[in-house]
């Protein structure tokens, strides 16, 4: 099939990155275009429309910082602002700033090869049409592909079955139905807790508990909007200064300089604070001194032991094999509670494996489960999965995936050597997986485009990373990921993903970059003052 289009740069992904990117390089000129694999915008927005789903940033450190106009209109209703509301947020902006037009849906990219002659990138669609772009700025997402469990038996289940992130368009009814939820991550916590009190009966199939804290959400009055508003600059500058792209600075007192109850009382003081100031708030030294983290984890136990009836339900739920803080913190309404409701089972896999799913329910080692619905929250293939997704081919034919095959591999997680003119906004390695997403997002589109721009100036044809800088940067990521204590631990932060072919447990794929972003930000900014010494311009 010949090729129908050349751009000058073409986007992939219209989620919460892709709108911003997409709005520089129009705002600059530029011929740029939107691909966009589903039929609507707003990527992980659009399609985590599970029961419960909502930020866990602070809602008004998870909008846009870009338009002032754009800020002084917006409302955040909630201070954790739901999916539905965040639909209104994206398609409010992209109508705004009429952005649709520059966006193609149902374009899914399958496959790109990069032309070295033609120095441009040839991309293939789903259904065959093919284009070309000398840019190519990929926003597709670090929790974009969902990985449902591989038991046996699956495609069996005669009732609804699906992962999260499917969850269905049209309402799922629930009431006095039985349910089974696979998964006690982030967005399993949030389902439990929304759906305890409208189904019939509740199973939680837990392979391993979670640490989880209060969210501590609330509503937004018109007057504290007001106040949000008058206080935007000086909240984004916090944001911008705070290692995790937070509100919430470290406490930096110095853990053994306070006695043992006065590091309690804090605690106190935190465990009602909303969001994540648990954790970003909290002392530094939980991060990297065991036995300060073995102290805050015992303190954690002790909440979860207060809310949760039955004790040894509660032991259940209480982590064993890893420190509080050291795994993805997911935030809770409700959740503990939900256990002490007569409809709310917990299955410890650990005890009894699921063996198969069936045609009316699961199966596990000690009993079978008949169920009406079984919900699968059983997580990504995060920070990579999107880029196997597509067949990426740089110079001279090589395959990222294979590049990447025992993990990724990039200069600063915005370019990979010997894949010019690929862009990635919170690409593997940067620090979007492991701060505050929107405030990552805006940096990296930022950066982006100040490359592009000055692409564009000095007629620069062909960018990519050298090698020795890039390898570099992967040491210093090793680095970071040593220093601390999540070092140990098995969330997707680390990159091992039981439901993935080729994934070795126990294998780190140093994904994500947990040095402090404020550092990070600084030195790609001292890039760009100084001529990207980094890189190849050509
Ligand atoms: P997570 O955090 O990866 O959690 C997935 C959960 O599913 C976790 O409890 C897993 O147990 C469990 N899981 C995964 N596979 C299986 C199988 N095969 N059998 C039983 N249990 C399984 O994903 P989430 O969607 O909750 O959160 C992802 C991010 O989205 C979150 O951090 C936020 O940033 C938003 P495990 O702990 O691996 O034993």
């Amino acid at each position: 099939m010949s090729e129908s289009e050349h751009h000058e740069v073409v986007v992939i992904g219209a989620g919460v990155a892709g709108i911003y990117q997409i709005k520089r390089l129009i705002d600059l000129g530029l011929d740029a275009v939107l691909l966009e694999a589903d039929d609507d915008l707003g990527g992980t927005w659009y399609r985590n429309r599970y029961p419960g789903a909502r930020f866990d940033s602070e809602s008004y450190t998870y909008g846009y910082s870009f338009s002032q106009e754009l800020l002084d209109e917006w409302h955040w209703k909630e201070r954790f602002s739901p999916q539905p509301e965040n639909m209104r947020y994206l398609n409010y902006v992209a109508d705004k700033f009429d952005l649709r037009r520059h966006m193609r849906f149902n374009a899914r990219v399958v496959a790109m090869a990069w032309d070295e002659e033609e120095r441009r990138w040839h991309l293939t669609l789903e259904g065959g049409e093919r284009l070309s772009a000398r840019f190519v700025i990929s926003c597709i997402g670090v929790l974009s592909v969902p990985t449902p469990p591989r038991y046996a038996g699956i495609e069996d289940f005669e009732g609804e079955a699906f992962h999260t992130y499917w969850w269905p368009k049209e309402p799922v009814p629930l009431e006095g139905r039985r349910v089974g939820v696979i998964g006690t991550g982030a967005t399993g916590i949030q389902v439990i807790a929304e759906i305890a009190d409208k189904v019939g009966e509740l199973y939680v199939f837990q392979r391993r508990p979670n640490w989880s804290t209060p969210l501590n959400n609330a509503p937004i009055s018109e007057e504290e909007m007001a106040e949000i508003r008058a206080r935007y600059d000086e909240i984004f500058a916090n944001c911008a200064q705070s290692p995790g792209g937070f509100e919430h600075v470290p406490d930096r007192r110095g853990f053994w300089n306070l006695t043992h109850e006065e590091r309690v009382a804090f605690w106190d003081e935190l465990y009602r604070r909303p969001g994540f100031a648990i954790l970003q708030a909290n002392f530094i030294e939980i991060f990297s001194d065991e036995a300060a983290n073995r102290e805050l984890s015992e303190y954690i136990a002790g909440r979860i032991r207060e809310r949760v009836d039955d004790p040894e339900i509660a032991e259940k739920l209480i982590p064993k094999d890893h420190g509080f803080g050291t795994q993805r913190l997911p935030l809770e309404t409700n959740y503990f509670e939900a256990y002490n409701r007569d409809n709310v089972h917990l299955v410890d896999l650990s005890e009894s494996p699921i063996e198969r799913i069936t045609r009316t329910g699961i199966q596990t080692s000690a009993e079978h489960y008949d169920l009406d619905v079984i919900v699968f929250a059983t997580g990504f293939n995060a920070i990579t999965g999107a880029f196997d997704h597509i067949d990426i081919r740089g110079r001279d034919g090589r395959e990222l995936a294979e590049k990447w095959r025992d993990g990724p591999s990039t200069w600063r997680g915005l370019l990979t050597h010997g894949f010019p003119n690929l862009l990635m906004v919170a690409g593997p390695q940067s620090v979007s997986g492991s701060t505050n997403y929107p405030r990552a997002i805006e940096n990296g589109v930022n950066w982006v485009t100040g490359l592009i721009a000055h692409a564009s100036d000095h007629g620069l044809t062909r960018i990519e990373a050298q090698p020795e800088a890039e390898q570099a940067w992967v040491e210093e990521v090793i680095r970071a990921h040593e220093r601390i204590l999540l070092r140990r631990s098995k969330g997707w932060f680390t990159g091992y993903n039981s439901n993935v072919e080729g994934h070795e447990a126990g294998k780190v794929r140093y994904q994500a970059y947990f040095g402090p972003a404020p550092k990070y930000v600084a030195t790609l900014e001292a890039q760009a003052a100084e001529g990207y010494p980094e890189l190849v311009l050509e």
